[in-house]
């Protein structure tokens, strides 16, 4: 028997789930009751992220201590599952002592084998995302560049994996394994990042105590283990690894593993080179998806904008944000997520295609026959939509194996459009009158049976919605009619129709209240820096950022910081403003000033090293060193750019 293992991420217990945490739960979930549909034993998991330096710091900011914090949050995430049915097999948390004993396990394991050694990390640290960046990567020397937050310096002893070992095996990898990365556009991101060399990791810390101990045989415990190496273990140690390996036989390898596309490097690449390390296979798929926004602003608490699940799901329904969701973005882009195009969804195509349709073969079956249908005559009278309905079964399993949920549904609802189409042409009511009653209910029982096989075919997705479907159908899906149903291809020989009412009532007004009005220019540490080609920008999105010609007219070095120089820049203002910037290695303050900078004007006012900084010096940094970018005449102060 064939076997699927789906994985989400675990989630940082730092804060409550959103629609983005929502949204993999969903298509992981999907695919978990699809597989089980299909009858193949099927193993789910998902569970809570719990160690690290941002959960540690995230408690003490809520003053509870370390664990009850973690318990809590862990807590609401499975609640939350809970309420919107996600069929998971098990909820992990990297707490269970289990899971910890599994990462020590591993930790010897690589260890032994000597793919770890110790030695001291000195570089910056971004306690938001758990990652180290060395300093050619940060933003103006300080900043991470995937969240934009300004990173730490660390310096202590650490233990290392070494991760350029695994450089070669690692492309090799990709290249005999093309569908290993998806969507396939994702590969070429994380190729070029491993092409570019990689640095041994460093999987422990000494300055905090919030982690897996590092195992008795090491005699070493005041490191904890790297939050990514603890965490990204929990795919096996949820299988038993280094405890009782017996689920490991049956479902290691992974085929997927669900991520968001912030966590892919994790999961493409130190993930497989930690797995080679231990001599186990690697997971088949690694699908990343895209970044949710609200009304096209980034979600974020200090913006009040954040999506909760549950609020949708009380306003809206449940399955209804399950449906929108997979269906409204293709699998690994950006998706948006509007009252607006939400309620348009529900309404045309939930509502109209599927809905109307099921209420018409309701209606014409009472009125018809009793509410009887029966198939013996759709063969005779629709070959051409039954051939048609079987090409769309068909060409449906390679989207769901593809984890491409909005493909799948695309192709799903031309179903509604074979039924809808057969009632339009046919017109069963004016048979019934010229006393042609075999056809006009043959035409009936045809999109009766469309309707079955696509509620088989829409289980995966909206369980309950399609349970009601069938039960107003009076049929039951499961493994044994997606056998006969879709693979041999019968057809429901007799209904027994139960009224039940409308199931998507169309929605006129937003249920939900919309969120507050977006500030124009967002703090940039909130802005996710993403290099992706699904990045260009509108030139309206171009001209949000004020750019103006600037005169220093002071320049001073800030005292202690090796990189920050301190300017009083005029922009032609009341007053010069104070630009801190990142650029005491290239130039000393004499260079500066009298001379003109370009400069991002409109930038929220941010601190550095307790030193107000209200703009930004355009700039352009090689491996050659950093210069600035002046007009090529002078310009008078204040000038505009653009
Ligand atoms: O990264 N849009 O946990 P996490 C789409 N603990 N997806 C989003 C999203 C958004 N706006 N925000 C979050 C971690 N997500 C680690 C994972 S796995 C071994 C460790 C989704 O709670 C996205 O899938 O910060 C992201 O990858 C996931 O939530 C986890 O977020």
């Amino acid at each position: 028997m064939s076997k699927k293992y789906i994985t989400t991420p675990i989630y940082y217990v730092n804060g409550e789930a959103h629609i983005g945490h929502a949204y993999t739960t969903f298509i992981a979930d999907s695919l978990a009751r699809y597989a089980r549909l299909k009858g193949e034993k099927t193993f789910f998991l998902t569970g809570t992220d719990e160690h690290g330096q941002k959960i540690e710091e995230s408690a003490k900011k809520n003053n509870k201590p370390t664990q009850e914090f973690a318990d809590e949050i862990s807590a609401s995430f499975k609640n939350l599952w809970d309420a919107f049915e996600i069929s998971y097999d098990k909820f992990i948390r990297t707490t269970d002592a289990e899971h910890k004993k599994g990462v020590q396990h591993a930790f010897i394991k690589m260890y032994e084998k000597g793919d770890i050694y110790k030695g001291e990390y000195e570089g910056h640290y971004c306690v938001s995302c758990e990652a180290f960046f060395p300093e050619t990567q940060l933003i103006d020397g300080e900043f991470c560049p995937d969240c934009g937050r300004s990173t730490n310096i660390v310096k202590e002893e650490s233990y290392f994996f070494k991760l350029s070992k695994y450089e070669n095996a690692l492309l090799k990898h990709y290249e005999q394994n093309p569908d290993f990365l998806m969507p396939k556009s994702r590969a070429n991101e994380v190729i070029n990042f491993v092409k570019g060399g990689l640095k041994d990791l460093s999987i422990t810390r000494t300055s905090f105590t919030w982690g897996v101990p590092m195992p008795s045989e090491l005699n070493d415990d005041k490191h904890v283990m790297y939050v990514w190496l603890d965490a990204l273990l929990n795919y096996v140690t949820a299988l038993g690894y280094g405890n009782d390996d017996a689920k490991m036989q049956d479902f290691w390898p992974a085929d997927y593993h669900l991520v968001g596309k912030d966590i892919l490097r994790f999961h493409a690449i130190y993930w497989p080179a930690f797995l080679m390390s231990l001599d186990l296979p690697l997971p088949k798929h690694i699908a990343a998806h895209g970044w949710w926004t609200r009304d096209g602003e980034k979600m974020s608490k200090s913006k009040g904008n954040v999506v909760l699940p549950k609020e949708v799901a009380d306003a809206y329904g449940a399955e209804n944000l399950r449906y929108f969701m997979l269906r409204e973005v293709p699998f690994g882009q950006d998706g948006d997520f509007s009252q607006r195009a939400f309620i348009d969804r529900i309404n045309s195509e939930l509502s109209n295609d599927l809905g109307n349709l099921l209420n018409r073969i309701i209606g014409m079956s009472g009125k018809y026959s009793d509410f009887v249908i029966d198939s013996k005559d759709v063969a005779k009278y629709h070959q051409k939509e039954l051939s048609a309905m079987n090409k769309v079964l068909d060409s449906l399993d390679i989207f769901m194996q593809n984890v491409q949920p909005h493909r799948y549904l695309e192709e799903l609802w031309k179903l509604f459009a074979i039924g809808n189409g057969a009632i339009a042409e046919h017109e069963p009511w004016v048979k019934m009158k010229n006393n042609q009653k075999d056809e006009a209910l043959a035409t009936v029982a045809l999109v009766a049976n469309i309707l079955a096989k696509a509620a088989v075919m829409l289980h995966a997705i909206m369980p309950k919605t399609t349970n009601t479907i069938a039960n107003a159908l009076d049929f039951t899906i499961d493994t044994a009619s997606y056998n006969d149903l879709i693979v041999e291809k019968n057809i429901l020989k007799v209904f027994n129709i139960k009224k039940v009412p409308p199931l998507f009532p169309r929605i006129e007004e937003p249920l939900m209240p919309e969120a507050p009005k977006a500030e124009p220019n967002p703090p940039k540490e909130e802005q996710k820096l993403q290099n992706s080609e699904d990045n260009l920008i509108e030139i309206g999105q171009f001209f949000e950022t004020q750019l103006k010609v600037g005169t220093v007219v002071d320049a001073q070095e800030v005292p202690k910081s090796k990189k920050l120089l301190k300017l009083q820049v005029d922009l032609g203002e009341e007053q010069p403003r104070q630009i801190v910037a990142g650029i005491k290695e290239f130039y000393t303050p004499d260079d500066l000033l009298n001379t003109q900078v370009c400069v991002v004007a409109n930038l929220k006012p941010a601190k550095l090293m307790g030193l107000m900084s209200a703009g930004m010096l355009l700039a352009a940094k090689d491996e050659d060193g950093l210069c600035l970018i002046r007009p090529e005449k002078p310009k008078k102060a204040g000038t505009p750019i653009g």
